[in-house]
């Protein structure tokens, strides 16, 4: 510690105390203090396919490229995986079931689960940085959220390989058999830890194909599924476009489903496997509602605001997207806000100091951009703070909607992106009746110092979770998943595993 502080100090420049004004260096973020990460990713220039224990170049023989959208440079080229891929995939693992995982007892599992946790806890560092720089989240949300948290499933869940008869005492408790299963960009090894381990812990085989968008975690992942020795075939990895997705969900040897993404590509796949009798989880969008009461503590409530909208540049499913503010302290409540992003350093996702990164590509950033621009033509008031893009990149400044109303795009659609549509509410019934008032069903929030209101809310709302003067909290044991255009089915803690299970 001594020596990484003594480091940061040398780094820093003699002028530091002279600093101006935070509005005046807003947007100067990239010349002005910068704190870089320095570990080695340690990137490949390629990537194979990871199938029975191997990596493997690609049937088709095609690459794609990974870039990085802090600047637009070609991080790594990745294989194209097609539908022999995934048959070959399928095959390794219906073999890794039925002759070593699936028949191996769980103390065993457990074993190489744990091994997985250490093994990515090791190289945490560079795993944050690859991620920051596939995805271009802060390096302070992979460093000290991502990573820890995916390593924290398996460790979870390794706890739970030897003990799956405690899941649902008086029966038998089995694996389902081979598990395919697909993954969004924004939490990119979070999200192949939520799906890998609970899996694994409970004995099925899987095949997972990351988003294109950001593939290169999945594949350093196989890289320590390989040093820590699973047999082969329990784990493989698809890497390549939606279709390649498409093929995996529909194939027959996939016993077991389990997809997160937009509701819209959760639609397809339903439609795609229906009537095959495959299991399925579905993690689908969001469009939470983040409800600020006049009696809430407004400076940490602007906190939980910032956090449940800003984190992650706002591409998270369960994002506050919606706060809905009472009418007493709105005015109060969005002065507070304006005042806090002034401060939020926008910029290179890999300087410590940033909180609002770069989106992950450039489809994102005018997909969001044009949500911006149905904000504005259909009357509601527009406010960012001052922000000087950088030349490279795909930035947006954090964005609020003031005068939404809820037939405003921007009120029912999931934005994915760091924009907040501002609403009001006089009373709690109207409160719930407008948080209700989506196709959605993951999340919401809740501030005030009243225990009845918490707990009125916290069943009145149709949502899988609900947080309570807090935001975006999460934790393995804790289920997380959706109701209505949300999805089904639950990740993490008992309620999690038991989707991986056969209960006979
Ligand atoms: P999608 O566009 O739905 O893509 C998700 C994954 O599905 C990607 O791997 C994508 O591959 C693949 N895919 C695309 N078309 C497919 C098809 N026809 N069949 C099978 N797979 C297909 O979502 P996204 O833009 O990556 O992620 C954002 C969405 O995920 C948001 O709606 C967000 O709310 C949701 N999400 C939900 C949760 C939970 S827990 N509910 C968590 C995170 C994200 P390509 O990348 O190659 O296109």
């Amino acid at each position: 510690m001594a020596t990484s502080a003594t480091a940061k100090k040398t780094t820093r420049p003699a002028t530091r105390s002279a600093r101006p004004a935070p509005e005046l260096i807003f947007g100067d973020l990239w010349e002005y203090d910068p704190s870089p990460e320095t570990a080695d990713p340690k990137l490949k220039a390629r990537y194979e396919l990871f199938i029975d224990g191997k990596f493997v170049p690609p049937a088709g023989g095609k690459y794609f490229d990974s870039i990085n959208p802090g600047n637009e440079q070609k991080l790594a080229e990745l294989a194209l995986g097609g539908a022999a891929d995934v048959d070959a995939a399928c095959a390794a693992a219906t073999r890794a079931f039925d002759t070593t995982w699936g028949r191996m007892p769980g103390r065993e599992r457990a074993k190489y689960i744990y091994r997985l946790a250490r093994l990515l806890q090791d190289r945490a560092r560079e795993f944050a940085v690859a991620e920051t720089m596939d995805n271009g989240k802060p390096i302070r949300e992979t460093r000290d959220f991502d990573v820890p948290m995916a390593a924290a499933h398996f460790f979870y869940h390794a706890g739970w390989a030897d003990k799956l008869e405690y899941l649902a005492p008086g029966r038998r408790v089995a694996p389902i058999g081979v598990v395919g299963q697909v993954i969004p960009w924004n939490f990119p090894l979070l999200m192949l830890s939520w799906k890998i381990a609970p899996a694994l812990a409970a004995g099925n085989c899987v095949v997972i194909k990351p988003a294109s968008n950001t593939p290169i975690t999945a594949v350093k992942l196989a890289e320590i599924v390989q040093d820590a020795g699973l047999p082969p075939g329990v784990v493989n990895v698809v890497t390549g476009p939606g279709s390649t997705g498409g093929y995996l969900m529909a194939h027959p040897a996939t016993a077991k489903i389990a997809f997160t993404g937009s509701t819209e590509v959760g639609k397809v796949i339903m439609r795609s496997v229906a009537g095959r009798g495959k299991r399925m989880t579905m993690e689908l969008g969001g469009k939470a509602a983040n409800i600020v009461f006049d009696d809430a503590p407004l400076d940490q409530a602007v906190e939980g605001i910032v956090n449940g909208i800003f984190f992650n540049q706002g591409q998270v499913c369960c994002a506050g997207s919606r706060l809905l503010v009472h009418e007493p302290v709105a005015e109060q409540v969005v002065a507070k806000l304006k005042t806090r992003l002034r401060v939020l350093r926008v910029g290179n996702p890999l300087d410590k100091n940033t909180d609002v990164g770069a989106i992950v590509s450039r489809d994102q950033l005018e997909s969001i951009q044009g949500y911006l621009d149905s904000g504005v033509q259909e009357g509601a008031e527009m406010w960012q703070p001052p922000f000087r893009r950088p030349a490279k990149g795909f930035y947006l400044p954090p964005t609020i909607f003031t005068g939404v109303t809820q037939s405003h795009r921007i009120a029912r659609e999931e934005i994915f992106g760091p924009v907040l549509s501002i609403l009001t509410f006089r009373t709690i019934e109207e409160a719930v009746e407008k948080a209700n008032n989506t196709a959605y069903g993951l999340s919401a929030g809740v501030w005030t110092d009243k225990g009845s209101r918490i707990l009125k809310l916290s069943t009145e709302l149709k949502a899988g979770v609900v947080w309570a003067n807090t935001f975006n909290k999460f934790d393995p044991t804790s289920p997380f998943g959706g109701y209505k255009e949300s999805g089904f089915g639950r990740e993490g803690g008992r309620q999690g595993l038991l989707d991986y299970c056969r209960l006979t």
